[in-house]
This record gives structure tokens, C-alpha cells and sequence, in this order.
């Protein structure tokens, strides 16, 4: 039986997982510093921040990291998830233009990096 367990969970890894993620933010630099973050994640092979639907698509390794620990290291970098939220402190840290929950318009074409 603990045979069988352990096959589907390897099975259930995938090596080039797809996946989407909610991400908060409005502009270039916000783009670059998300996609960044998540890069710098141990088994994350692609990331892609889109600006108006927010949306961080990605590609893991499942084997090597999982969607939490993506978002720890976005929100780490004071960007919210829908799950996790960026402390006080790490939001401070972004740009001022990057202020994404006092205006979470899309600021791109004024705000280039
Ligand atoms: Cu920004």
C-alpha cells in the first residue's frame, strides 16, 4: 500500500509543471520584480507577469519547489498573493509607484521603468 502511495506521488510531480498565480502589482518595475523573485526560487524554470490581468504564469519543477514557496518569495519582496499577503514592512520596500493597494490601476504606460 506504501508502495502505491509513494508511486503516485512521484507521479503526481511533474518536472515542467504549468501553472497561473494572482499576483498584486501595476507597472514595469513591478513586472521585473516579481518575475525576478520568482526566478530566483530554486525550480522555477519560466516566469511571465502580466500587467493588466495580473496574472504570474509559471513553469516548476515540482520535484524541486512548490507554489507556496514561490509565493513566500513574492510576498518577501512586497508583492500580495491571493493566499499570502506581503507584511506592512516588505510593501514599504517597493517603489513608490509600485504602491499597488492604494491604486491598483494598471500604471504601465506611465510608469516605465
Ligand atoms: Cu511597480
Amino acid at each position: 500500500m506504501l508502495m502505491v502511495l509513494m508511486t503516485m506521488l512521484t507521479f503526481a510531480q511533474e518536472k515542467n509543471k504549468k501553472l497561473t498565480m494572482e499576483v498584486d502589482g501595476k507597472c514595469d518595475m513591478c513586472k521585473t520584480r516579481i518575475e525576478k523573485a520568482a526566478l530566483n526560487v530554486k525550480g522555477v524554470k519560466y516566469a511571465l507577469w502580466d500587467i493588466p490581468s495580473h496574472q504570474l504564469s509559471l513553469v516548476i519543477d515540482e520535484r524541486k519547489t512548490d507554489p507556496m514557496k514561490v509565493k513566500t518569495a513574492l510576498v518577501t519582496v512586497g508583492h500580495d498573493t491571493k493566499e499570502l499577503k506581503a507584511t506592512e514592512e516588505a510593501y514599504n520596500t517597493v517603489h513608490p509607484c509600485c504602491k499597488y493597494r492604494d491604486d491598483n490601476s494598471d500604471d504601465s504606460e506611465h510608469h516605465k521603468e
